[in-house]
């Protein structure tokens, strides 16, 4: 077997964004795409011979395909080992597990994320560092920097590796050691939770759905949730990963999780409803006819981390994306631990957690997470409500409600416009900037604009600065309305309004989320002139 150089020349968008590189299946399936950005991280990467990588995905069209390329990359660049989960797959989570369990040099994660599969779907690649998260900016810029001057690949003239079987085969010199994609993940979950607690919680007539979407978590849910704590086995809804996810968006979310949304709001409903993403690092937490907004749902877990075995001793802070709203940090203020503040994106809460600063965090955007692993994790957040459910015996509502009632509700919704033509949504956000001086202090009905400002965020651990990361505009009574760009589509451009008001008055947490916000939806409207600009008079999504 022969390593080949094979020349080739740098294509200009190979630039990750929030998550890695995503694009339509047909760009990755362009003559020499996939290989040119693997070998810039390899470049970029710089591992010495021999090292151990992992890779694995979250089992999409075109998964396959790329793995097979992916080793031949990596016994030509001299790796010594690669981990690769069965069939090629392993969830976002379960990958970062496994990168932390064995100490590898890093991993390759094949993921679009909730972006639709298919031949003419999303599919994307990114890397992460040895700590098992994202690689952080100062890597990712190295790989596209690299991508943009690359002349030529390495990749061994060799037959495809057989990954339907555990165990371990030679490719060209390097071990490629074929793994369960489960096994790892649910040792360490089962060493996180009280297992004890929620078997027994199931067991006692507490009825669960998890909707996994035809996505990576099929395997995994039925493995913790049915086989080791005895849910019964159709509390797993479409369980059998498909490579064009059947056809769905497996977004976890109102709009998107429709056969779990109807059975949580129908007639009979179970007790807790949860869905999960294409990779597995996203959920949504229902109760009965009744939606945990991701923002309250990383503030419960953190004001009731004592109750769960692994966080029984107390946690050391928490962190939040900007967008993502501020009841976290009512509760990180009553337990007296810190609370950061980072960009959107996984990668940015990689360095608190390595520093110990902080134990728990999330995102809006249905992404919950902590210093178990360094990415978000779906079925995590799962079992984290589990156990919460199993100790203290309450509905989700009752739960959420008693949390207002002594936290305050911090009413939360975003909406996205997505596929707009790039210059529209450019032009919008342009517009916000431009108008900062003159908004500050001027009324919108009961609001006051108190400031506003380009969001940037320097890193406490290593001092990096990520700029204009959000535009923010302020208002006097703590309410806000943040404006960023997706980084994460493959097609124009997702403008997301993130919405966010304090309430205190219990009597008004029954509203609705979207009834409560819409004075400020309209204030949005005024700010950049939407609906004119984009002729949408209503978003794509709303969360
Ligand atoms: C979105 C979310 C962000 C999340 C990212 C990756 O990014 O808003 O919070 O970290 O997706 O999630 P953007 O740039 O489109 O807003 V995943 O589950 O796609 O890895
Ligand atoms: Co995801």
């Amino acid at each position: 077997m022969s390593i080949q150089t094979i020349s080739t020349k740098p294509f200009q968008d190979q630039k990750p964004g929030t998550s890695g590189l995503r694009k339509r299946v047909t760009v990755f399936q362009a003559a020499h795409y996939l290989e040119n950005f693997v070998q810039s991280i390899f470049d970029a990467i710089a591992a010495p011979a021999g090292a151990t990588l992992v890779v694995g995905g979250d089992g999409r069209y075109y998964n396959r395909e790329a793995i097979q390329v992916i080793l031949k990359m990596a016994a030509a660049n001299g790796f010594g080992k690669v981990l690769v989960g069965q069939d090629g797959i392993l969830s976002t989570p379960a990958a970062s597990c496994v990168i932390r369990k064995y100490q590898t040099y890093g991993g390759i994660i094949l993921s679009a994320s909730h972006n639709p599969g298919g031949p003419e779907g999303d599919f994307g690649i990114k890397y992460n560092t040895a700590n098992g998260g994202p690689a952080p900016e100062k890597v990712t810029e190295g790989i596209f920097a690299r991508s943009k001057s690359i002349s030529a690949y390495k990749i061994v003239d060799a037959a495809d590796v057989a990954l339907d079987v555990l165990g371990t085969t030679e490719l060209a010199g390097m071990q490629v050691q074929v793994i369960d994609a489960v096994a790892d993940y649910a040792e360490l979950m089962e060493s996180l939770f009280d297992f004890a607690a929620i078997r027994q919680l199931l067991a006692s007539g507490f009825r669960i759905r998890f909707d996994a979407m035809h996505a990576v978590t099929g395997p995994y849910a039925r493995a913790i949730l049915v086989d080791k704590l005895g849910a019964e086995a159709d509390a797993v809804l479409n369980a059998t990963p498909l490579p064009d996810f059947g056809g769905g968006h497996p977004d976890p979310n109102l709009t998107y999780a429709h056969d779990l949304v109807e059975i949580m709001y129908g007639a009979d409903a179970p007790d807790f409803g949860a869905a999960s993403d294409g990779d597995g690092d996203r959920n949504m937490i229902l109760g009965q006819r009744f939606f945990v907004t991701p923002s309250d749902s990383l503030a419960l877990m953190a004001a009731n981390a004592r109750l769960v075995p692994a966080y029984a001793k107390g946690i050391a802070g928490v962190a939040r994306s900007m967008p993502t709203s501020a009841a976290v940090d009512r509760v990180a203020e009553e337990l007296d631990i810190p609370c950061y503040e980072t960009p959107t994106g996984w990668k940015f809460f990689g360095n608190l957690m390595d520093a110990g600063k902080v134990t728990l965090c999330g995102e809006e955007s249905f992404g919950t997470g902590s210093d178990h692993v360094r990415e978000k994790d779906g079925l995590w957040a799962v079992l984290f409500w589990l156990n919460i459910l199993a100790i203290k015996r309450q509905p989700v509502e009752t739960l959420v409600k008693r949390h207002w009632a002594q936290f305050g509700r911090n009413v939360y919704s975003r909406h996205d416009y997505e596929e707009l033509p790039s210059d529209v949504a450019n032009a919008l956000i342009t517009h916000v900037r431009d108008s900062f001086t003159t908004l500050v202090g001027q009324r919108f009905g009961n609001y006051e604009v108190k400031t506003c400002d380009d969001f940037s965020y320097t890193d406490p651990v290593d001092g990096s600065v990520s700029h204009k990361q959000g535009v923010r505009i302020l208002f006097v009574d703590g309410s806000r309305i943040v404006f960023r760009l997706s980084g994460t589509g493959t097609e124009g451009a997702t403008l997301r309004i993130y919405l966010e008001a304090y309430e205190t008055d219990r009597t008004k947490h029954d509203l609705d989320a979207q009834d409560a916000l819409a004075e400020m939806i309209t204030i949005a409207d005024q700010i950049t002139g939407l609906k004119q600009r984009t002729g949408r008079e209503q978003p794509t999504v709303i969360t």
